[in-house]
Parts: C-alpha cells; structure tokens; sequence
C-alpha cells in the first residue's frame, strides 16, 4: 500500500491507510496507547491495543483505518481533529534515543542555548519548523514580487578581495597566497549587474564578523538584495521597496495563518504609505519625546529606533518607517549625497517593530565622483578595479535595498532574538555548537 499523508485523512473515513511520519507524543492507557503521529503535512491521533514500546520521535510507520472521533472528543485546534486511525500494525523504522527534553507540548520549555545545542532535534518541534516555514514564505515572495517586476536573480560571489561596506566587521580568508575576504554584501556586484541587466535580485549569505553578541546580530545573515537602474530619485527605491514589503506580508497572510496563530502574531501595520523622516527630523522628536538630546548623533542608537518606531505607529499608524538622509561620511563610499546638503546622503534604512530591517538607497553613477569618493574614503581602486570598470563604461542612475531574512522573519513572529529566525545560527560563541561545550 502506498504511504498517505496526514492531511489527506480527513473525509475518508473507513479507508484503509499507511501513514509514515515521528511520533510526536506517547500516552500509554494501560492496554490502550494513543500515539499522535507527525509527517510534513500535519499531526493525528492514533489508537491501539497492546501495541509494543515506542519512544517519543521515533520514525514509525502505522497501518490501520480511518475512523470518526465520537463528538465530545473532536479536537478543533489540529486539521484532523474529527477523525482518528484505528492502528492494525506498527513498525519502528527508527528509533529515537530518550530525549533530553520534553518535545510534546505546544511550547519547546528550553532556553535559547539549549535550543541552539539540540539543533537537529529542536528544529522538529511544531513551532520551530513554523518560524522557517514563514522564512521560506517571505524568501519565496521577495523572489515573486521581484521577478513580476522584471528582475533577474544573480548568485553573488562568497570570495570577495574588497571590503564593499568598509570597518573592520569583515572576515579574512587565506586564498592561496593572497588575502580574501567572505562576502559582508553583494553591494558591487548587483551594483555592477544594474549596468547589464537593469534590475537584478539576489538572496545570499552575508558575513559580518560581529565583534559583540545582541539580539539582533548573527555573523552570517541571509540578505535579499535588490537593485535597478534608470530611477528618477531615491525615492523610486523606497517605492519598490515598500511594494515588496507590501507583498510579502500579503502572502504571509494567506499561506501562514496557522503559523502566526502558533505564535498569536499579527503581521506588522503599514499605513497609506510607510512614512519618511530625515536622520535629523527622527532626532528632533527623540528630542521632544524623551528629553534625550541626540541631535548631535550621526547614527541612531537601538533606543532611537525603538522611540522613531513607537512614534510611528502612534501618530502614522505604521510599524514601519524610513530613516533617510544618514551622515554621507558614515555610509559606505558608493553612496549618493544629496545635492542640496552633501553632507546628508540618499541613504535609507527601513525601520520595523524597533529594529532596522533594511539600508539602501540611490547609489553615485558618476564614474569621476565615484573616483573622488574612493579616495576620500581611502580605498584603493585597486581593490574595487572591476566596479570601477562598470560604471568607467556607463551605468543608469541606480538605486537598491538590502532586507535581513532573518529580521524580517523575528519581527513578523515577534521572536526575542534573531538567532531563533536563524536555522543554524552562527555568532562569535558558536558555528552550530557553542565553542566552550
Ligand atoms: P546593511 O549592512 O545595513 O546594508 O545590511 C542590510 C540588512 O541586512 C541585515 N543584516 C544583518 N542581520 C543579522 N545580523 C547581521 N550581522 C546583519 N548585518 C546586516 C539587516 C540589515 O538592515 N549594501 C547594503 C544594502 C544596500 O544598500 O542595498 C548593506 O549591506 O537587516
């Protein structure tokens, strides 16, 4: 008999089946054991006489018959909660050792160590296989709003010989008898692709040696780069971008609503528009709401961008807000400045929840300015000789965005760290298991 899934049980009650998935939870009754089986699709409740031992998580395969569950037992929270399988025969296919941890309940009662440590095993848990079910959700729709817009996706180099994003938060890798580094963005290339393609995306792993442990920093991230060319202002850059957001949330809403219920999320409020303060203006309120004088600040502390965040949502009715016009010398060389304040540059970060999702922006596209920016932030053009190469050649005014998966992802779940978003985080004290074990 071919294997069914979970969830095409429901309406076929009387049939004969063979189901094939984990044991989530074991209730022995004496003579009677009731086994809720787990595959990909969905959860049930199986029931049988004199059944051998099991262990919970075990991979087992149970035949038997579908049948209805008497009214007073439907349970309403699982898809399959008005029917049950009558098991006739079951088979261990694996088993599972004793587990170091309760794995049935509706939460994972671990703390954020031991979640991480048991990686392999907690990752089975419902609501953990929900956070990157979502991921998955939000990854997919940045690739479909994208490409409906005609881009095309690019893979970005890992190897990289410069430093696109400059500081010291890089990682360098022996590359023979040469010095490379792993990549901290794709920033040049999809830069360099606009001058071939006109549009381009990419979803790709960055690397950021982070030299401090927060809730909001991994050392390699998954970034969903976009970038176009032919824009009239930065402004064409905060449009796309908000469409995509707009789209993602859009299709997390219709394919994850079990999901955001596990964890009694509500996805973030955007208003008509998301709304736009200049680095200055959010200053100025801080200033007015808190006291605090950061006026004089050239970035925002995360209490700043928790205070914009809250201000936003209660005079805009949004959870997200852009942050634009950041201190020129402060971004990376490539930036824009704006021609009415060069010292102020068409450099946005996207700002949800409290935290910064994403930066962009409206890239230089002078080749000769482009020169005086690389001195001026003493790079060697050397080091950048192919993204000089493509603009020495001609490329349209452009502009791009880079959105961090796995904050999008913690912020839509209302998760506390970003590790949890992350499936096998890695930060200064751990590359899948912490170093002092
Ligand atoms: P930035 O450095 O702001 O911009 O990175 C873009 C987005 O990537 C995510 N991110 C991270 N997430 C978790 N841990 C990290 N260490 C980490 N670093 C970055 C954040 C962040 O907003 N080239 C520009 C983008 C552009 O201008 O298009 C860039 O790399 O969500």
């Amino acid at each position: 008999m071919e294997r069914s899934l979970i969830a095409d049980t429901v309406g076929k009650v009387g049939q004969k089946v063979r189901l094939e998935g984990w044991a989530n939870t074991i209730r022995d009754h004496g003579k009677i054991t009731f086994i809720d089986l787990r595959d990909r699709s969905g959860i049930i409740q199986c029931v049988g006489e004199s059944l051998k031992r099991v262990s919970p998580e075990s991979v087992i395969e149970i035949m038997g018959t579908i049948s209805e569950r008497p009214e007073k037992l439907i349970n309403p929270k699982i898809a399959t909660g008005s029917v049950e399988i009558q098991i006739e025969s079951l088979k261990v296919l694996s088993p599972a050792a004793e587990l170091p941890f309760d794995m049935g309940g509706e939460d994972l009662n671990v703390d954020l160590p031991t979640l991480l440590d048991y990686r392999a095993l907690t990752l089975r848990h419902k609501k953990q296989q929900a956070i990157f079910k979502v991921q998955a959700v939000i990854i997919d729709a940045f690739r479909q709003a994208l490409l409906k817009k005609d881009f095309i996706e690019f893979q970005a180099p890992s190897i990289i010989s410069s430093v696109p994003e400059g500081g010291a938060e890089v990682f360098k890798v022996k590359y023979f008898d040469h010095e490379a580094y792993l990549s901290q963005s794709p920033q040049l290339y999809k830069s360099l692709l606009v001058g071939i393609f006109e549009r381009v995306f990419s979803v790709n792993q960055i690397f950021r040696a982070e030299p401090s442990v927060t809730t909001r920093h991994l050392t390699e991230a998954t970034s969903l780069d976009a970038e176009f060319g032919f824009i009239d202002s930065w402004k064409d850059v905060l449009d796309m971008e908000e469409y995509v957001i707009r789209f993602i949330f859009s299709e997390v809403e219709k394919k994850c609503s079990d999901e955001l219920a596990l964890f009694d999320a509500t996805l973030p409020k955007i208003s008509d528009k998301i709304p736009v303060l200049k680095l200055k203006e959010a200053q100025k309120i801080i200033y007015k709401r808190t006291g605090r004088d950061v006026r004089a600040e050239k970035d925002l502390a995360p209490e700043d961008e928790r205070e914009i965040c809250k201000w936003s949502l209660e005079e805009k009715g949004s959870d997200l807000v852009y942050i634009s016009h950041f201190v020129t010398k402060k971004k990376p060389f490539y930036v824009s400045p704006d021609p009415e304040d060069p010292s102020y540059a068409f450099s946005v970060d996207l700002l949800g929840r409290g935290v910064e999702w994403s930066s962009g922006g409206q890239r230089l596209n002078d080749y000769k300015v482009i020169l005086e920016h690389v001195k001026e932030w003493g790079l060697k053009e050397k080091d950048i000789e192919l993204y000089l190469q493509s603009f020495k050649f001609g490329v349209p005014p452009l502009g791009g965005f880079a959105l961090g998966a796995e904050r999008v992802t913690m912020h839509i779940l209302g998760l506390k760290n970003v590790r949890e978003a992350s499936l096998f985080p890695r930060d200064m004290e751990r590359v899948d298991l912490r170093f002092s074990r």
